[in-house]
This record gives structure tokens, sequence and C-alpha cells, in this order.
């Protein structure tokens, strides 16, 4: 198979990890004799530092022409400690989304049975978790208005949701869950948020369409609980872009790390693959970074984007066998892992490349 693929490390830990997973997909490539070709594009700081844009539009011309997008992380501390700042990575990130249409967020939340430890959740109520969060992505409080008034004394971002939007991600929800357990959860806020009570009534409508499938709503705060009281209980999650954003890094627990969590964005063009977490400055540099978020984002691009399911399975049997050999990166490292088997961004990279 040919395919263009266009790597986006971004900043941070984003070009540590997406440099490991861009060797991850040439390896499949080798093995399974496909012809794959690469572009680089920058985006967030680094795109800011070389352009003033956090998304030049040469990245969103190469990212249009391509087939799919190995994407990283964008974030830089000097923003963070700076809120009057007009530009920000985040930007790049954001309008990235509303111009390519990925109005879905896939999330999956997967659980390999040798961390069952590294969490401090107890492993007789993680075991068997296996989650697929549908975060939207184009809408919500991220994308309303925004601004400042009172000379600047009080600030307001607007939440807004259309029913078309919520009915399309609802969908894309309902549709992955007749392929897994028939059941979908819908989060929202609807005792409090108008937005939530368009929502909660739009999936009910759409739920009429899937008879097969059981509905539950709970609202965020109760999710929240639930979601580490007994994770079990989630199948296919669909919620907003906000509390999507949140429950994820909640959920990270379950599987361990922010470090072992992938994502898909998905939508009306090109699909993005990225890891769910962001540039995390404090460990730049160090080759610390645990890559197997962004290692299993390439395999869910090669099943979703290219429907190379066989290649894709072959990476996440890689970070399975590689991690029952014993190998850790420090974040998913527990009291009893030996010293010499906690391993840096590139050596736990080629420990997985040997395993494909
Ligand atoms: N790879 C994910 C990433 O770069 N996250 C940083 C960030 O700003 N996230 C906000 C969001 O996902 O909406």
């Amino acid at each position: 198979m040919k395919k263009h693929i266009l790597v986006v490390p971004g900043d941070g830990i984003g070009q540590e990890v997406t440099a490991v997973g861009k060797k991850v997909v040439e390896k499949i490539a080798e093995k399974f004799g496909h012809e794959f070709t690469y572009d680089e594009a920058l985006i967030g700081h680094v795109a800011i530092e070389a352009t003033g844009s956090p998304l030049p539009e040469e990245t969103l011309v190469k990212m249009r022409a391509s087939d799919a997008v190995l994407f990283g992380a964008v974030g830089h501390p000097k923003y963070d400690n700076d809120p009057t700042a007009k530009v920000r990575p985040e930007q790049g990130l954001l309008k990235m989304r509303k111009e390519l249409g990925l109005y879905a967020n896939l999330r999956p939340i997967k659980l390999f049975d040798e961390l069952l430890g590294a969490s401090s959740i107890k492993p007789e109520i993680l075991k068997g978790s296996d989650i697929l969060f549908f975060r939207e992505l184009t809408g919500d409080i991220y994308f309303g208005e925004k601004g400042r008034k009172n000379d600047g004394d009080t600030a307001y971002d607007i939440a807004e949701y259309s029913r078309y939007e919520v009915e399309r991600i609802a969908r894309k929800a309902f549709d992955a869950a007749m392929t897994r357990g028939k059941k979908v959860m819908s989060v929202d806020k609807a005792n409090v948020l108008e937005t939530s009570r368009l929502w909660r009534e739009t999936v009910q409508k759409v739920a009429k369409e899937y008879p097969e499938v059981t509905v539950e709503h709970q609202f965020v705060d109760s999710a929240a609980m639930l979601l580490i009281k007994n994770p079990r209980q989630f199948d296919v999650v669909v919620t907003a872009n906000l509390f999507g954003d949140i429950l994820t890094d909640e959920a990270s627990q379950i599987a361990g790390s922010m470090g072992m969590l992938a994502s898909a964005s998905i939508g009306d063009s090109t699909g993005v693959y990225e890891p769910i977490h962001g540039s995390a400055h404090d460990i730049t540099g160090k080759g610390l970074a645990n890559p197997m978020a962004s290692i299993l984002s390439a395999a869910l691009m090669l099943d979703i984007s290219f429907g190379l399911k066989a290649e894709s399975e072959a990476i996440i049997s890689a970070v399975e066998q590689t991690l029952k050999a014993g190998f850790r990166t420090g974040d998913i490292a527990d009291a009893s892992t030996p010293k010499d088997m906690i391993l840096g961004t590139d050596a736990i990279g080629e420990e997985i490349l040997k395993r494909i």
C-alpha cells in the first residue's frame, strides 16, 4: 500500500516521542511491504518561533495533502506564565481541528494487564477495564466567543453546541458501540447547562436509531467519580469537548499513565493521530518521555486511516510483549521494577521495534 504521512512533532517531548512513533511506522512498512512516504511540518511554539503563527498555512496545506498526520504535542511554559499572550501554541491545535473538521476524538483507555500495579487504583477494581471515549472536538467552550469586559476585569467564554454537532459525534459513538459491548454512556451536565440539555435531547433521539444499544446518561461530576470507583462499568463514552478533555486525563490513571494513551481525531478529511499528553517541558530533552502513546497512536493511524488491522495489531502486540518482558519507562515503573529495566525514550522504543 502507498501512503503519504505528515509528521508534525510540535513542542517539547512531542519531538522525542514522535520520532520513535515514526520509526515504528517505518518498521511496519518494511515488514509488511508498504510504501510510505513522509514529510514534516511545524505547529505550536516551534511554529510561532519560526513563522509567527502557531499553525502556518504551509502546515495546513501539507496536512490536507497527506493521507494521515502523526502528531506530537503543543505547549510551552512561557505562555502558561503569561496569561496575556495573544499568540499561543494551543491556538494551532484548535485551528487545525476546526480547519480539518476533526470533530471526533477517539481516546481508547486500554489497560495492559502488565501495568495493573502501575496505577494508584487497586488492581481488583481496574482489571478488565476497556473504555473508548468519544470526545467532541470542534465545539463547546473551546470555540465559542471569548473575551474581556469592564476594562478587563470580567472574562467570558461562551459554550455553544448545535444539534447537528451533537448528532454526528453521537452517531460515531453508537456505531462503535455496535462493534463492542452495545453500551453507551453519554456524559453531560444537563441539570445546569442548556448546551447539555440539547446534548441529552439529541443523544436520546440518536439512540432511537440503535435499539440494540443500552444508553445511560451521567452528569460529569458523577462520571468523574464512577471512573475511579468502578471503571469496568464504562464501555463507550460520548461527551463534550471540555468534559472529554478532563475525563480522559483522569482515565489515564486507569491505563497507568498519560504516557500510555493514544488518540485519533477524525472527521471530514485527513485523520490526526497523537498522544493525549502535552509537551511536558519538565522532562523535555532528558530522554525520559514514554513513547508508547505515540506508538499506539501510530497503530490507530494504520487501523483507522489505512485499514491495516494486522499491522496495527503487530504494534500493540510489540508494546504488550515489551511490557511482559518487564521493560518500563519511569512513569509506569513501580517499586518492584528493577532499576535496569527502567528505560528512556529511545531505548524502550528499540525494545518495541525488536518485537515487531
Ligand atoms: N497531544 C495533545 C496536546 O498537545 N495537548 C495539549 C493541549 O493543549 N491540549 C488541549 C486539548 O487537547 O484540547
